[in-house]
């Protein structure tokens, strides 16, 4: 059974912090996988909902102190109960403030997954990329480089995203290639994927598992973007962003062992 019939006949629970932009977009894009999220921020229950996730995404795009304290807590609560912790760190790099939290942030938590795009991964381990609020600068420099370092250094899987996708866990690398600019135009896209990744994740079984499981859910994405471009072709990112949600639903695995772009990078 491919992972992707395994989060569609598991239906896992999604624990998201997520920002207030892409809530919705969040909520609806994993329902359409398959996946059953739950947004929860309060102090006062975060562990527990951590505690019964099949997954935990965390995300620091519209951060302040209270989301801070609800991220720390439901990361804590879910090391304790290993439940696996994705971490989307929003704009990592754009402001001091954000550097500076999600610095704590992975000195504090055991993350599983680290999803971003390449500035805001540099700027997590403390390599300087430039970026432009929320999103990557110019330049691809060494992206696969950065990604290993930063799995060796957090020792998680780590996926920096743009036109290609690299995947590593430090040891072993993926290059995926599906996908669409249109993307690029659709806010969220990067934070949805993120949630996406953590459904992923929730149904993977310890070990070498996990990677293979991500490398699927990045295809995935990728896939049914380009559906939902070739569907909406002459329409409009508006369009585009609802027939991505059609196609997260629709994607087979018939269709995404088609047209999935996957290729093992030789140098490790
Ligand atoms: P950014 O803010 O830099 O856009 P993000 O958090 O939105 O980052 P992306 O890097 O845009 O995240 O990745 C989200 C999805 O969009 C991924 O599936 C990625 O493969 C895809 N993607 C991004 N840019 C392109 C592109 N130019 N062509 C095809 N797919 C893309
Ligand atoms: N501002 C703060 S968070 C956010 C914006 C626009 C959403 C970013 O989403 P993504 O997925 O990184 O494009
Ligand atoms: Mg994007
Ligand atoms: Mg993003």
């Amino acid at each position: 059974m491919s992972y992707l019939e395994r989060v569609r006949t598991q239906n896992p629970l999604v624990h998201n912090i997520t920002n207030i932009v892409v809530a919705p977009f969040t909520a609806n894009g994993l329902l359409a996988l398959g996946a059953s999220p739950f947004m929860a921020y309060a102090h006062e229950e975060v562990a527990d909902v951590a505690k019964m996730s099949g997954a935990v995404v965390l995300n620091i795009g519209t951060l302040d102190e209270k989301v801070v304290e609800a991220i720390r807590l439901a990361g804590r609560s879910a090391n304790s109960n290993n439940v696996p912790v994705v971490l989307d760190p929003v704009g990592a790099g754009a402001t001091a403030y954000r550097t500076e939290i999600v610095q704590m942030l992975v000195r504090e938590l055991r993350l599983t997954v680290l999803r971003g795009n390449v500035a805001e991964v540099a700027n997590v381990i403390g390599e300087r990329w430039s970026i432009k609020g929320v999103d990557a600068g110019q330049g691809e420099g060494d992206r696969i480089g950065i990604a290993k370092r930063a799995a060796l250094k957090l020792g998680c899987v780590v996926v920096i995203t743009g036109r290609e996708d690299v995947i590593t866990d430090g040891q072993t690398t993926f290059l995926t290639s599906n996908g669409h600019a249109l993307l690029t135009q659709v806010t969220g896209a990067g934070c949805l994927l993120s949630s996406v990744i953590g459904a992923f994740a929730a149904i993977a079984k310890p070990g070498e598992d996990l990677l293979n499981s991500v490398v699927e859910a990045l295809a995935f994405y990728g896939v049914a973007a380009e559906i939902a471009a070739e569907r909406t072709a002459d329409l409009g990112p508006g369009s585009f962003q609802i027939e991505l949600l059609n196609q997260l639903a629709q994607v087979t695995p018939d269709v995404l062992a088609e047209r999935a772009q996957v290729r093992q990078f030789d140098g490790g």
